[in-house]
């Protein structure tokens, strides 16, 4: 694809093909997490009793270091490299600065309010490994008449319901696989298990001896498997560059970095502007920041599945290989991820990022003029667009979030989600059975997919072209040609209404109802014409949450009541959720940080933005579901002087 050559950019990127110290928004290397291991194991904290970690990433270094170190010196001088280090030990929650240079933990406290960190691997194994040799479950599945040998067992997290004490628990859902690989499809019902994780001991067993296991048949996905059929694509094709996580492709430049919590992270994208000459500032930091995902099933087994996927496991940590010419063409480059183990050493995720040209097989722009005399004029260009793809698979569930760079300026963002439902056992058989509610939809014998959700909110720190941004809500609005004196055989005609949010207050929008653009602006930089520089976000299907207000999950998440928000910048508010997720009571969440309602007028600010999913099964999505797409766009709106695709 004959992209902007950077080459033809001239010396201003000679930087890009010369060894370079590492980026500071570089994750952490196996070498690195291997050193912030050994000076907490040297420290004091090696006395504490069962000391494990839970969070180890990249200190965020502050932005306008950040930013100073990528217009100066980035050639010789490094950036300091620290470490923000989250263990538990003797009970407690320790939040850790490692600096990584002077080999010393630079500050340490005890985390007292609400929430823990994410479950280690090792916790969610041992939980689901404990039933298996407890009695009264031994006891439940031979009354079942089933084969313990063959019955799964699946930790999930336990949310909050007002408990005064909430403790670090787990609970136990069992299937039974008997003739499936599809677990899923075979849920035990009936069994209620609480497992304190911090003794490792259940603590709570009700077993109400249901029967009905749905049967296996129909079940298995792998029955149908077929050869993926590859990708049509030219392998030895790759019109980008990458050094370390520097990725330069057409008119873009920006950073992939990965942790164990969102998965996948772009930072510093940048716009090449032709006529300007010089790369031009877009988005600071992206990456999803929190999941929500709860289920509409009030009853005792399942009215506590209201998951926060990241905060509760991580999106990195769910992170799988992805498979050559089937997650990604055969023209993709792979990034291996790295993070943190419950014993603090590095662990590998293989692949865990692709990155690719995809020739989309749309039309980038045209035109056909057939009004110059004499001759036709047409001018097409392909669309070919660079993707950032990795897929999170967790539990049931796969997510595959793509970061898709255009040329014209725009990154899309697109989530896709497949996998295997969430499922209960019913006896019924036939929808005309069914005489109350079942949560859900009947998928085949004895099995109710439950209605729930997905809501994904991205975290998007904007910096168009630079730091301090405004955000405009562009109303459009119905006018009568008599209220404006204009004589005229039309009646009505719409036009814009522009308003610039001037606190938190009024940067929370429930989209749907009435059209309106959604614009992020820089009110310090203007077009040659006068606009101000921006760009738009061009939102997805308008989805917010339903509970009630006063429902527990809904108070741990209340920023799912709106489907975008935009908040002042703070350095330690990133995680939509809360960074101490699992069990958390909703006192440190997006929601909550807005209503400082501080000024967002010509500041540097935040935009969340959720991605939702209302999803109702239905009987395609059984035994696996086909992949369900939704997304959102950012838009160069008047921050190029012309079409940059016109070169
Ligand atoms: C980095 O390079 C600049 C000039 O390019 C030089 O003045 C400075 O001493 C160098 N710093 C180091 C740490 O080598
Ligand atoms: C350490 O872990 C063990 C096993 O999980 C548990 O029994 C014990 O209570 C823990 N000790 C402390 C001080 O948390
Ligand atoms: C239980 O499963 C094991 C392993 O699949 C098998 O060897 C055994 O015969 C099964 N027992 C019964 C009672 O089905
Ligand atoms: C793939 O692309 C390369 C470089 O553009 C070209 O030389 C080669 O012929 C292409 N191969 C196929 C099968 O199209
Ligand atoms: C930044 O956010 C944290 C956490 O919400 C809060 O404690 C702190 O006061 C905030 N700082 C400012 C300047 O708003
Ligand atoms: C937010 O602040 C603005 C300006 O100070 C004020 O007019 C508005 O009432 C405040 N809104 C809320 C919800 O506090
Ligand atoms: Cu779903």
């Amino acid at each position: 694809m004959a992209s902007i050559p950077f080459l033809a950019l001239g010396l201003a990127l000679q930087c890009c093909f010369i060894a370079s110290l590492p980026h500071p928004l570089d994750p952490l290397n196996p070498a690195e997490i291997n050193h912030i291991r050994h000076i907490i194991q040297k420290s004091h904290l090696v006395t504490l009793p069962n000391l494990t970690f839970h969070f180890v990433d990249v200190d965020d270094p502050e932005k306008r270091d950040v930013l100073k170190w990528l217009s100066s010196n980035k050639h010789n001088e490094s950036f300091p490299r620290r470490a923000k280090v989250v263990v538990r030990a003797g009970g407690e929650t320790r939040e850790l600065v490692v600096d990584l240079a002077t080999n010393s933990i630079t500050s340490e406290h005890v985390y007292r309010g609400h929430g823990y960190p994410p479950f280690t691997y090792q916790e969610l194994y041992q939980a689901s490994q404990l039933p298996k040799k407890d009695p009264r479950f031994k006891n439940s599945i031979l009354r079942r008449g089933l084969n313990l040998s063959e019955v799964s067992c699946i930790p999930l997290t336990v949310g909050w319901f007002g408990e005064l004490v909430a403790k670090r628990a787990l609970k136990i859902a069992s299937f039974y696989r008997g003739g499936t690989v599809n677990i899923y499809a075979r849920p035990i019902g009936g069994i209620s298990i609480l497992i304190d994780v911090e003794t490792m001991q259940i603590i709570e067993y009700i077993d109400r001896f249901k029967t009905v296991v749905p049967p296996a048949k129909g079940s298995d996905y792998q029955s149908t498997k077929q050869k993926p059929s590859s990708f049509p694509c030219n392998e030895t094709e790759r019109g980008f560059t990458m050094e370390g996580h520097k990725v330069r492709w057409g008119n873009w430049m920006f950073h992939v970095g990965f942790n164990a919590r969102a998965g996948v992270i772009i930072s510093t994208a940048s716009v090449y502007d032709a006529k300007q000459k010089r790369f031009r500032r877009v988005l600071y930091r992206g990456h999803v920041s929190e999941t929500f995902v709860p289920y509409m099933d009030p009853t005792s087994e399942w009215y506590f599945r209201t998951f926060m996927d990241m905060g509760e496991y991580g999106f990195g940590r769910s992170a799988d290989t992805l498979e050559p010419l089937a997650d990604c063409p055969g023209n993709a480059v792979y990034m291996d991820g790295y993070m943190a183990g419950a014993d603090g050493r590095p662990q590998k995720v293989d692949r865990a990022i692709c990155i690719f040209e995809r020739h989309s097989g749309d039309v980038a722009w045209r035109h056909t003029e057939i009004g110059v005399p004499g001759r036709t004029i047409r001018r097409v260009e392909p669309e070919v667009n660079l993707v950032v793809r990795m897929v999170a698979t967790v539990g049931n569930y796969d997510y595959v979030l793509d970061w898709e760079f255009q040329q014209s300026g725009s990154i899309k963002v697109g989530v896709g989600l497949t996998g295997v439902l969430e499922m209960k056992a019913t006896s019924y058989t036939n929808t005309d059975q069914i005489r109350k509610d079942v949560f859900g939809t009947l998928l085949a014998d004895d099995i109710v997919a439950v209605n729930h959700d997905h809501f994904l909110t991205y975290y998007l720190d904007l910096d168009v072209d630079g730091m301090d941004n405004s955000f405009i809500k562009a109303k459009l609005g119905t006018r009568k040609t008599t209220s404006v004196g204009i004589k005229s055989p039309r009646k009505s005609y719409w036009s814009v209404v522009k308003k610039m949010a001037k606190t938190e207050a009024e940067g929370r929008i429930r989209l749907g109802s009435k059209p309106a653009e959604l614009l992020v602006v820089n009110t310090n930089k203007k077009t040659k014409t006068g606009n101000y520089v921006g760009y738009r976000l061009i939102a997805g299907q308008p989805v917010y949450s339903l509970l009630s207000d006063d429902d527990y999950p809904q108070i741990r998440v209340a920023y799912t009541k709106y489907q975008m928000w935009v908040t002042a910048y703070n350095k330690s508010e990133r995680w939509a959720g809360g960074f101490y997720a699992d069990r958390s009571r909703g006192d440190d969440e997006l929601a909550v940080w807005s209503n400082r309602n501080r000024s967002i007028a010509n500041k540097d600010v935040v935009v969340w933005y959720t991605v939702g999913f209302h999803h109702i099964p239905y009987q395609e999505d059984y035994p696996a579901m086909p992949t369900l797409h939704d997304g959102f766009q950012l838009r160069p709106a008047n921050f190029f002087e012309r079409n940059p695709l016109l070169r």
